[in-house]
């Protein structure tokens, strides 16, 4: 049986050991454009088996939050650059999750001032960050518009273009597409917020079309090998609801089997909360089934709430990746310390997005 610590195979990737670092929003990045601090942060964190970076919008439009990043301008993307040679000069691997935030946000970040968009003209219940007077601060998301079917080949573009830029320019090993936690493709999955009428709402097939569209013209552009993709059937983080998410997440998993991808990242439960849900029940068991029966040869990637003893029955269970968080930002050298039973430093909340260096580079490691 294989530990935590032991190398394996994701698509084209191989990845040092089991122990990934899961997507973070940090806040970091004025302008969209990645800085020197980030390329540091990075670096610290690169004996992970691989890393996947904080969500980073593939347009303005995708973009809901302040200072996160971008995948879509020159400045973007050479800001990318020496953050993945680093990570790659210190041993690691590093993919980009590709991020369309859809509703989640607000009029000041779009283009023109404009509505986000979504797939229908619902208003998620959450909140956004604007940075206000240089102060982080939580603002209640805008109403949104309700995308035009004539939009979705642009959006799908945008998806795919990011994706060619991640790897040809920026120098990253693969892209995660992010669909999970209530954002674009995550709202068209799910019927609390989709109600379109045309070929991309209504059943499940049609919910599931503009993801499935969006992983078939990046796979088509980079190759499956090094395309991940992150899914949270029950979260209910950004006002995320389906009625009926087995047969949902059970069919998306058996489409994406055929595209032979890298990855399969489930968020269990509520993101960065509770790893059961008593009014939303999932089978995981049941939709990994889903996928192997299927063909899927993708790693098996979980997430959410995972200690190492935890994560060392995952693996004897079958998962092939487990993606950690907020250890992560707090433990630069995690891999050692779990590898190690060392104590883990506790991550300061107050410092989780935006700010500086205080809170992000500055978490002492045990181990070099
Ligand atoms: C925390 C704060 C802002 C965004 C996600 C990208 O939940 C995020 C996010 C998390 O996937």
């Amino acid at each position: 049986m294989p530990t935590l610590f032991d190398p394996v195979q994701a698509g084209d990737l191989r990845l040092a050991n089991r122990i990934v670092m899961a997507p973070l929003t940090r806040n970091r990045a004025p302008e969209a454009i990645p800085t020197p601090l980030m390329t540091e942060y990075y670096t610290q964190r690169a004996t992970a088996g691989l890393i996947i970076t904080e969500a980073t919008a593939i347009s303005q439009q995708a973009q809901g939050y302040a200072d996160v990043p971008g995948l879509y301008g020159t400045e973007q993307l050479d800001g990318w650059k020496p953050i993945t040679e680093a990570v790659h000069d210190a041993g690691g691997k590093i993919v980009v999750q590709l991020w369309h935030v859809g509703r989640v946000s607000h009029t000041d970040l779009q283009p023109n001032g404009g509505k986000p968009v979504a797939p229908s003209a619902i208003t998620a219940k959450t909140k956004t960050v604007l940075i206000k007077d240089g102060v982080p601060t939580f603002v209640a998301t805008s109403e949104p518009r309700a995308l035009d079917a004539a939009e979705l080949p642009d959006i799908v573009h945008t998806y795919q273009a990011a994706a060619r830029n991640a790897v040809e320019t920026a120098g990253f090993d693969g892209v995660e597409i992010h669909a999970a936690n209530g954002y674009l493709l995550d709202q068209f999955l799910k019927s609390g917020s989709n109600q379109r009428t045309d070929d991309y709402g209504g059943s499940l097939k049609n919910r599931a079309r503009l993801l499935l569209e969006v992983v078939r013209a990046v796979t088509g552009a980079i190759g499956g090998g090094r395309t991940g993709i992150r899914l949270s059937p029950v979260t209910p983080a950004n006002d995320a609801f389906d009625a009926d998410p087995q047969p949902l997440f059970d069919y998306v998993v058996r489409q994406l089997a055929k595209l032979n991808l890298a990855y399969i990242h489930i968020i269990e439960g509520a993101t960065g909360g509770a790893r059961a849900l008593p009014d939303r029940p999932f089978d995981y068991a049941e939709l990994k089934a889903a996928y192997r029966a299927a063909g899927g040869k993708g790693a098996w990637m979980v997430n959410n709430g995972y200690n190492k003893a935890m994560a060392e029955q995952a693996v004897q269970e079958g998962a092939d990746l487990i993606a950690f968080g907020k250890p992560f930002i707090a433990n630069p050298d995690l891999v050692a310390r779990l590898r190690n039973n060392a104590p883990l430093n506790t991550p300061d909340q107050a410092t989780f997005y935006g700010g500086g260096a205080k809170g992000y580079t500055d978490y002492p490691a045990l181990y070099k």
